[in-house]
């Protein structure tokens, strides 16, 4: 959608007077100009917002020619809560529309927004391109209200703020309570001079006060998951979100949190506990979602919907019953497969097509390392019981977690054939700060500072015995040989379910895609 028709859908409920400078700014081209300054907070005569929900433009290899572009349901979960609350709310996806910061600001003019969130899913990779949008917003609209929210921000508020003044505030944690309390606080105090608002009743938030960043304790987390609405009416184009190649496609939650501590891994603290949302109130999501957007895929965000039997097989038996044509992808653990080897057919039925596991290395040595929980031998029944039931399964592998050397690339290329799961998703070692790994790890020689590239696709830490080329290259010649195995290819021509052909094929083609992209791009860094 080009600017000029985002544009249009953003200044559609309210007319206020559109005074256009005299071109000092381009927007794409054309000669269109900063819409003039905001009259602002117009809308706070009735105590409520003008909100721009904004998914940074970061620009990625996955979702540009591998997965696409996915639905930011984070902004979705906040999006729909201030709605409610009686904010005019609308969505800029900057990062599927390709949109420059010159777009954005442009459109934070066009909306005349009072405040503008931003985040994405890809939080750290993306924290400086938030910054940077930031920046530019608050440049042209000096007084537009800046929050920002998700991942990367709720573990550095502090630093945040003290080095960026155009960040204005941090919400830590889940968003949905938190944020709807902050716009009515904000709706009170906006006017104030210097912007020196008073937040301390409110946890979960952090924000500058006299010049110094402070923040309220953290927020319990959200006890009934199904009392917030989702937003999904801010999503105005659906055919935008495709997911391998079965038409349109959206992210959606059944739980939050997990049990299991793996190291590496920031999400168990970041969710706190696990939690659900009532089975059939989200079954009843899904098929909506069907009904009305003709949704066909579905990308389960949660870390571990699968923690207790009794809940997930439920889940399963209700979407199992309404014959949904959907299908399903979701990270699950090994173990849970081997764990469910007696309702997996339930798993198909539902409309499970892709199961994600994160298994990460192929030594029970380094599993337990990391806090696994798990061992190799679960991951090799798991992927076997998905076979059986004609699932695919993306296997994770983090390079990095031991001192790699040709030595250990080729055994973690042996253990990989050994599982033979049919998609190899190749990760390297990200050390998040938060996390017991990152703790442990924060002295160690950093190879890529530059946090746009923490995307788990590059290669964050020196190694003694790999140069940075070398190791590349020896992480492509893994997913090559993996990808083009014998077994592998065999599968890709003779599988018997016609759907699960199609879904090889089209996996296989944008692998490819993918691996060339990263290839280029690396080139084209180093050279
Ligand atoms: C589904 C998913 C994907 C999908 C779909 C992405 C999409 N557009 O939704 C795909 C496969 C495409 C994907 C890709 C990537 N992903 Co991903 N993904 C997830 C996953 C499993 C769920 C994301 C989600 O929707 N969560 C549910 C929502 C509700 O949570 P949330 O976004 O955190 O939002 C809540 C709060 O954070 C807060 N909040 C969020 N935003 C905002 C904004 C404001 C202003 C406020 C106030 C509050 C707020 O409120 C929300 C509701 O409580 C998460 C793990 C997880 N379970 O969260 C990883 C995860 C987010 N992904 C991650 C990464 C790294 C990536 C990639 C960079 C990987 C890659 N190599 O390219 C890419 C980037 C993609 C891109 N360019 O868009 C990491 C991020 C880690 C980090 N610190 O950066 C995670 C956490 C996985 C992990 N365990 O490390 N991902
Ligand atoms: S099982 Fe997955 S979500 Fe849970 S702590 Fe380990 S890596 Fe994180």
């Amino acid at each position: 959608m080009g600017i000029r028709n985002i544009a249009m859908s953003l200044h559609t409920d309210r007319k206020y007077p559109l005074l256009l400078h005299s071109g000092e700014r381009q927007v794409r081209g054309d000669s269109a100009s900063l819409p003039a300054p905001l009259n602002y907070y117009p809308s706070l005569k009735e105590k409520t917002m003008r909100i721009l929900l904004i998914n940074a433009p970061l620009q990625s290899i996955v979702c540009d020619r591998g997965v696409g572009h996915q639905v930011p349901l984070g902004l979705l979960m906040i999006g729909g809560p201030l709605r409610d609350c009686g904010h005019t709310v609308r969505l800029l996806d900057a990062a599927c529309d390709h949109l420059s910061d010159a777009d954005i600001v442009y459109a934070v003019g066009i909306f005349s927004a009072d405040l503008v969130m931003i985040a994405h899913v890809g939080s750290t990779s993306a924290h400086p391109c938030c910054l940077r949008v930031l920046r530019a917003i608050k440049v042209a609209y000096p007084r537009t209200i800046t929050v920002y929210g998700g991942v990367h921000p709720t573990y550095h508020d502090r630093t945040i703020l003290a080095q960026h003044p155009e960040v204005d505030v941090i919400v830590r944690g889940e968003g949905e309570e938190t944020v709807t309390a902050l716009v009515d606080l904000l709706a009170q105090q906006a006017s104030q001079p210097d912007q020196n608002w008073n937040l301390s009743s409110l946890p979960g938030v952090s924000w500058r006060k006299q010049g110094e960043a402070v923040r309220t304790p953290a927020r319990v987390p959200i006890r009934d998951l199904d009392r917030y609405r989702i937003g999904w009416e801010l999503i105005l184009d659906w055919d935008k979100y495709q997911a391998f190649g079965l038409g349109r496609a959206a992210v959606v939650q059944f739980s939050r949190g997990c049990p299991h501590l793996c190291t590496y891994c920031g999400q168990w603290m970041f969710w706190k506990r696990w939690r659900h949302r009532e089975v059939k109130t989200f079954v009843d999501e899904l098929a909506w979602l069907y009904e009305t957007h003709d949704i066909r895929f579905f990308w389960l965000a949660d870390e571990n919907p699968t923690t207790l039997k009794d809940i997930w097989q439920r889940v399963l038996e209700e979407l199992a019953q309404r014959k949904l044509p959907i299908g399903l992808c979701a990270s699950i653990r090994a173990q849970d497969i081997v764990r469910d080897a007696d309702i997996l057919h339930l798993y198909k039925q539902a409309g499970f097509l892709y199961v994600l596991m994160g298994v990460e290395t192929v030594t029970d040595e380094t599993m337990s390392k990391i806090r696994k929980d798990s061992c190799v031998d679960d991951a090799y029944q798991a992927v076997r019981l998905l076979r059986q039931h004609q699932i695919l399964s993306i296997v994770d592998y983090i390079f990095g977690l031991e001192d790699e050397t040709p030595g250990t690339i080729w055994r973690g290329l042996r253990g990989l054939h050994r599982y033979d799961g049919d998609f190899l998703n190749a990760l390297y070692l990200t050390p998040h700060a938060w996390t017991p790994l990152g703790q442990h790890l924060r002295d160690a020689p950093v190879h890529e500072a530059d946090l746009w590239r923490w995307d788990y696709r590059h290669q964050i830490l020196s190694l003694p015995a790999l140069s940075p080329t070398k190791l590349f290259f020896c992480v492509k010649m893994v997913e090559c040989l993996y990808h083009l195995h014998p077994r592998r290819l065999w599968r890709l021509l003779t599988a018997t379910d016609p759907r699960i052909r199609r879904l090889l094929r089209w996996s296989f083609w944008h692998i490819i895609v993918t691996f060339w992209s990263e290839i280029f791009d690396f080139l084209a860094r180093t050279s």
